[in-house]
């Protein structure tokens, strides 16, 4: 037989010990492994390549540090997406085709504003390659974007005319996946409207914090986490999620 006020004893001793150790420990350790991926989970590891790697014509700061934390949370996925940028030589996001232009400058598009890069990522170069420190082989799709010589496509879902698909929402839904994280390359560009076009296609979204790096050109890095957190993009770190 149970003794009834043991058990509620037991339950109000634990509540207290629950309620220190949330005081106590800080809340990137008291969160650790929450997040566990599930068969309707996908991890879609965003242009970890080359040109936005150290030694790239678009290096992002510490680009390569994302590199150990996505193959880390990558065992934990049974779907992983990666994407590529993959841009014509002349795309009309490169600077070099606009005469008075340098880089990181913005041009009115009939699209809207692009910001201008130095020429990265055109196809079939090195500078396009996936880093061969990747070591994810159980990715199931590489989708590439920017392919279009006159738009641009940050997001993996859509290019930025805002209309032009890739075929990405279609295939994760023919895969019955609901949950989206994203990772990669780089937080305000690519990773951000990637994240911002999961959640317009119905795709609970994370972003892992620890597993991105931003460009942070004109204020891009703290709106791009504006626009996410208003969106309902949840921003988790690798650690909260099981491996
Ligand atoms: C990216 C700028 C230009 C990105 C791609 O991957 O975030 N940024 N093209
Ligand atoms: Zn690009």
């Amino acid at each position: 037989m149970l003794d009834r006020r043991k058990v509620v004893f037991g339950l109000s001793t634990a509540t207290l010990a629950t309620a220190t150790l949330a005081t106590l420990v800080p809340t990137s350790l008291w969160a650790a492994a929450s997040i566990k991926p599930d068969e309707a989970s996908a991890l879609l590891v965003i242009d970890v390549q080359n040109c936005f790697l150290p030694g790239g014509s678009l290096a992002v700061k510490e680009g390569e540090q994302v590199v150990p934390v996505i193959n880390k949370i990558s065992k934990g996925f049974a779907n992983v997406v990666m994407t590529q940028d993959w841009h014509t030589p002349g795309h009309i996001s490169f600077a070099s085709v606009h005469s008075g232009k340098k880089p990181f400058e913005t041009v009115d598009l009939p699209y809207g504003k692009q910001v201008l890069w130095p020429d990265h990522c055109v196809q079939g170069t090195d500078g396009a390659s996936l880093s061969k420190d990747l070591a994810i082989p159980h990715a199931e799709l590489i989708i590439r974007k920017g392919f279009h010589k006159d738009v641009d496509s940050y997001s993996a879902f859509l290019e930025a005319d805002g209309k032009t698909s890739t075929g990405l929402a279609g295939y994760l839904k023919g895969r019955k996946i609901k949950r989206v994280f994203v990772a990669g390359l780089a937080t305000d560009f690519c990773v951000a409207w990637t994240a911002l076009d999961a959640r317009k296609a119905g795709f609970e979204t994370y972003v892992v914090e620890d597993a991105c790096r931003g460009i942070d050109t004109q204020g891009s890095l703290a709106k791009a986490w504006a626009d996410m957190a208003k969106a309902g993009v949840k921003r988790i770190q690798s650690g909260d999620i099981a491996a």
